[in-house]
């Protein structure tokens, strides 16, 4: 690939995969409405709001691969969600429609079925149970994914992340953890495969515990690795296991069931 542009990479994820992803492109395109760390060799700086059209047209030009990661990442008032997730997302689909259709990886999210029971073992066929206007927001980038899919042929890898971080920070990621390392493999095979299409891939790891089947995206060949399994102890010497009726213990989504809707 010749230029691979990364927004959000002033956030938790786009830090890491600015670390770990040079060898997929010749020049990364780093963005970010927050400030981010000075351009180093082979890289591109580009501060921008991903509200702002003709910003992400501008972004998105010469590019031809697209992790987004941008946008609002946790429960929050509408407003800031409707500008990053919703009219974002619009502004980076259009703007791939207008750049030749560089594949994109949209970072969705668990939230998308987090009121789903922890005892439910769901396949991408299931219906959506968002866990509040996040969760909705990020229902809306996948259906962006799959109607640009099918009206234009635009390819995109719809993950949805569990828990993405250096480890597992309590009993339900230990379900819900997706390993960095497991995550750069999948990067790698979303953008090596041959044909994409607008996969729903689960992004999880090895875990013990499995809520989620990854069988439809069998065929890219991506295979997790890392299992919770090795942060077991530490995880049950740090938290207290959630009461058995508690949102920790009962949905999937965990603790974002319990959000109320934010009101500035
Ligand atoms: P983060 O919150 O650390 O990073 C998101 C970045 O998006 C931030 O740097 C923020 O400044 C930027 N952003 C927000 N609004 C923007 C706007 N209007 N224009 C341009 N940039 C904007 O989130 P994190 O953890 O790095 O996650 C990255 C993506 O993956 C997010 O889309 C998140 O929803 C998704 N995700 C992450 C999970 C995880 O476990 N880390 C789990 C599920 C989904
Ligand atoms: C997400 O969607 C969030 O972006 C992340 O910060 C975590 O809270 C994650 O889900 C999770 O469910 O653990």
């Amino acid at each position: 690939m010749k230029r691979l542009l990364i927004t959000g990479a002033a956030g938790g994820l786009g830090q890491v995969m600015r670390t770990r992803l040079g060898h997929l492109a010749e020049t990364i395109r780093l963005s970010d409405l927050a400030e981010m760390d000075p351009a180093e060799g082979g890289e591109e700086v580009v501060q921008a709001n991903l509200a702002d059209e003709a910003a992400v047209h501008d972004l998105v030009a010469g590019c031809d691969g697209i992790i987004h990661f941008g946008g609002v990442s946790v429960e929050q008032p509408f407003d800031p969600i409707c500008d990053a997730n919703i009219r974002g997302v619009y502004n980076l689909y259009e703007a791939a429609r207008a750049n030749g259709h560089p594949r994109i990886l949209f970072a969705s999210s668990n939230h998308t079925i987090g009121y789903h029971p922890q005892d439910r073992h769901l396949t991408v066929e299931d219906p959506m149970k968002p866990d509040g206007l996040y969760g909705v927001s990020k229902c809306f980038g996948e259906a962006m994914a799959s109607m640009y899919h099918s009206k234009f042929g635009q390819e995109t890898a719809i993950v949805r992340i569990g828990s993405c971080f250096p480890e597992p920070k309590n009993h339900r990621m230990m379900a819900t953890w997706f390993s960095p390392d497991d995550f750069v493999s999948l990067i790698e095979c979303v953008f090596r495969a041959p044909r994409l299409g607008a996969p729903i891939i689960w992004g999880v790891s090895d875990n013990d515990e499995q809520w989620w089947d990854n069988s439809a995206s069998r065929y890219l060949g991506w295979q997790p690795k890392d299992s919770s399994a090795r942060f077991r102890d530490k995880v049950e010497a740090n938290n207290a296991r959630p009461a058995a009726d508690s949102p920790d213990a009962v949905y999937q989504g965990g603790a974002f069931t319990a959000e109320p809707i934010h009101r500035d």
